[in-house]
């Protein structure tokens, strides 16, 4: 757990006029990275590492976004997924601040890469998460096998939880962005609230209530669809 009040900034290589606050990175043991990107008034991202894909959603301000000669303006909520080795530029006339979630993409032998993605999340409807009406999960990014990984916002009403202590291969990396509640991870219990980061390992087990007066909310990413022992 990675709480706001411990968060250090940089210099974010490789963009203009714009910090990061690395929360996830190879560092610490994970196969992704993930940061917060901080940007000034006329800041430029950088590119993406050669086979790295790149998410980003956007918590504040607001960002430009240009790939394949066509640009489109996100606000608050939106997002834009970038597969690899597809240039893009970010920009931002505002001060902006972005959740990025980069990874080296896995190919799946039969499937073709992805397609970029651009989207808000209030365009994608929030689905019952195991039939529960109170806990709903949005899926940023489509759910096939071109993907190898997912973005997804869980919004729960209070009182309402992960319906059972998870434990899986996957990887999470995951922000609060509304609200708050108690994240079991492991044996321990943590009242997080909006802005804590959370890394969950492989395996690490997990659980969530929402607590407080109104609805929780995180975003996190996930690999998915690819067997670490059967690899390309
Ligand atoms: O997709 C997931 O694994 C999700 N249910 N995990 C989580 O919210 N911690
Ligand atoms: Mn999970």
């Amino acid at each position: 757990l990675i709480t706001p009040d411990t968060h250090v900034e940089s210099p974010l290589i490789g963009w203009e006029n714009s910090l990061a606050v690395v929360h996830i990175s190879a560092e610490i043991g994970a196969r992704f990275q993930q940061y917060t990107a901080i940007m000034d008034v006329g800041s430029r991202s950088g590119a993406a590492g050669n086979g790295v894909e790149r998410f980003v959603y956007v918590l504040e301000g607001g960002a430009e976004i240009e790939f394949d000669g066509k640009s489109h303006t996100l606000a608050a909520g939106g997002f834009a997924f970038f597969p690899a080795d597809v240039k893009h530029t970010i920009s931002a006339r505002q001060k902006t601040k972005l959740i990025v979630v980069e990874k080296q993409y896995t190919p799946l032998p039969g499937f073709a890469p992805p397609k970029p993605v651009v989207g808000t999340n209030d365009q994608i409807e929030g689905l019952p998460f195991m039939g529960d009406p109170d806990a709903r999960l949005q899926t940023l990014l489509p759910v096939s096998f071109e993907f190898d990984l997912a973005v997804n916002i869980f919004t729960y009403q209070p009182g309402a939880t992960l319906p059972q202590v998870e434990i899986h291969v996957m990887e999470h990396g995951l922000q609060m962005i509304a609200g708050q509640g108690i994240y079991r991870l492991s044996d321990s219990y943590y009242p997080v609230g909006k802005g804590d980061v959370i890394w969950m390992a492989s395996h690490c087990p997990q659980w969530f209530v929402a607590m407080g007066k109104e609805p929780a909310s995180y975003i996190y990413y996930k690999d998915i669809h690819r067997d670490s022992l059967n690899a390309s």
